[in-house]
């Protein structure tokens, strides 16, 4: 009998395992947002734009998923590719990516499993577009995002467009400050509420550089703090949909929702698509822009880290 962990096989991409060898700034990329968060193509078009964003920012993409049970830190052309197209893709947290590994089965992974699969890899900034929260009703539901306790728990920092408006805004800071997670927006005041730029609700911290960013986090390990710290960034103002508008694409989507019975880990890809179709894909072209950013963004802060 063994005492040893066992350790999960990562299959790095070839770019990613020459940054590896050669000591280069890497970004993590989340797959779920591929998979279940945009329809093709314009899931494949932002994911190798998001990419080549991070490439132009002196960094290297490693986007993360599970493909026949395997765990990919990097994925090939091809494999991102067949990724975007592919079908019964399984939505991964914490909960289950293991389960995906062990019986062999294909899955994207959310922020939360993303967020694990990157500290595997020694990765420390990962960029993606809203995290998960608090849902509205969850004193009634319990719908709390598992990316929420990740954030707690594991050191990357998340770069997103801020917490998506579908969800209760003012409950996600709040639970987010019990987990201890620093809410750090970039270059505004104010949380920003993904679509738009504004959420109506101060951000914690702020911090308008990259080096400052990388600082504070090497700061929170020298004080053996735990846990990841989210980076709000604001979608560019020629691209966000105005707050007061996207409330009445978001209140017909959640009572769709309602209507449809749909819970759990449907909730978010249903209101995302409801909001998609009732927009003619605006809002696709919002979330693209706000991903594209936020790479850009993540870039520079792993630049930064490493400089360090
Ligand atoms: N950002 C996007 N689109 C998405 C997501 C993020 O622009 O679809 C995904 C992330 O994978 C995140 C998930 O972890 O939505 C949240 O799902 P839930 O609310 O079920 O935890």
């Amino acid at each position: 009998m063994t005492t040893s962990t066992p350790h999960v096989p990562i299959v790095y991409s070839k770019e990613v395992a020459a940054a590896r060898k050669d000591g280069l700034p890497l970004v993590a990329l989340e797959s779920t947002i591929i998979t279940h968060g945009m329809p093709y193509p314009g899931n494949l078009e932002m994911a190798r734009s998001v990419e080549e964003i991070i490439r132009r920012g002196g960094a290297v993409p490693a986007t993360i998923a599970v493909i026949g049970g395997v765990l990919h830190v990097g994925l090939e052309p091809q494999e991102l590719e067949d990724l975007a197209q592919a079908r019964d893709v399984m939505k991964l947290s914490r909960a289950d990516l293991a389960f995906a590994i062990a019986l062999g089965r294909t899955g994207a992974t959310t922020v939360a499993a993303t967020m694990m699969a990157a500290s595997l890899a020694a990765i420390r900034v990962f960029a993606t577009g809203g995290i998960g929260g608090v849902h509205r009703g969850a004193e009634e539901s319990f719908d709390i995002s598992a990316d929420i306790e990740e954030l707690g728990k594991t050191g990357v920092i998340v770069v997103c467009a801020g917490a998506k408006a579908i969800l209760d805004i003012p409950k996600t800071l709040e639970v987010l400050e019990t987990r201890g997670v620093p809410v750090v927006t970039c270059g505004a005041d104010e949380f920003p509420a993904f679509w738009s730029r504004s959420s109506g609700l101060p951000s914690p911290l702020r911090l308008d550089r990259p080096e400052q960013i990388a600082a504070f986090q090497q700061a929170r390990q020298a004080l053996g703090v735990e846990g990841g710290m989210l980076v709000a960034n604001p979608v560019p103002a020629a691209a966000e949909i105005p707050r007061e508008e996207m409330e009445e694409y978001i209140g017909i989507a959640l009572q769709a929702a309602a209507d449809n019975g749909i819970a759990a880990k449907a909730v978010t890809p249903f209101l995302l698509d409801h909001i998609f179709h009732q927009t003619s894909g605006r809002s696709l072209r919002t979330n693209i822009a706000l991903v594209e950013n936020n790479a850009a963004l993540a870039a520079r802060i792993a630049v930064a880290l490493a400089a360090r």
